[in-house]
């Protein structure tokens, strides 16, 4: 397989995480994420968005979005539950993410730790008033529970964790969330578990 990457970008590191932890080889080909003038030559045909993670599968299928490309490598696997309900409870949690967290951190982090913007103060302020409700939200589930969805570690961990992590780069403070606190320390001492920066 090969997969076109970035290693600054949680959304890639979700799959480089999941592809590691179910011991799956694979090629990275690292694309800039900042620099967009070769996207479409690399990209065209194979992920509409013309973004990273994408994904070419052995057979030349391509697959994009992030946690599409979770969902399709955790099916029958660990990190997936088997309940059905289980399972449509992974899926709140990575529509969680991609709506109501990945917008606010990962993007502020964008901006101010990987690009190096200057937003105006009120895109920042907008920006984290977003990040915080979604850190709320982590925060009183975790209160409840050891991972998100039942009492086992999922992809649902690895999706909301891929950015929850580097939070503090975009100027987040995790520190009066204990729980939160707790959990990166589980999702990060889950087997074959590897660092962002791997
Ligand atoms: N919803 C997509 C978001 C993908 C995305 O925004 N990728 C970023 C890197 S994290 C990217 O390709 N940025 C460069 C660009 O937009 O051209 C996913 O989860 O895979």
């Amino acid at each position: 397989m090969l997969l076109y990457d970035s290693a600054v970008s949680g959304n890639c590191y979700k799959v480089r995480l999941l592809l590691a932890q179910l011991s799956l080889s694979y090629e990275r080909r690292e694309v800039d994420v900042i620099d967009r003038s070769n996207r479409a030559e690399l990209l065209a045909g194979l992920n509409p968005a013309l973004r990273v993670p994408t994904l070419v599968l052995d057979d030349g299928r391509s697959l994009a979005e992030s946690n599409a490309i979770l969902w399709h490598f955790a099916r029958g696997t660990l990190y997936l539950p088997r309940d059905p309900f289980e399972q449509t409870k992974v899926l709140q949690w990575l529509f969680f993410e991609q709506y109501s967290h990945e917008p606010y951190i990962a993007v502020l982090r964008f901006w101010l730790a990987v690009a190096k913007l200057t937003p105006s103060g009120e895109e920042v302020e907008a920006k984290h008033k977003g990040g915080e409700a979604a850190l709320d939200a982590l925060e009183r589930e975790l209160e409840l529970r050891p991972y998100l969805v039942g009492d086992a570690y999922t992809i649902a961990d690895i999706a909301l964790y891929a950015y929850t992590h580097v939070a503090g780069e975009a100027g987040f403070d995790l520190s009066a969330r204990p729980a939160t606190r707790a959990w990166l320390e589980r999702v990060k001492s889950q087997p074959r578990h590897v660092p962002i920066t791997d």
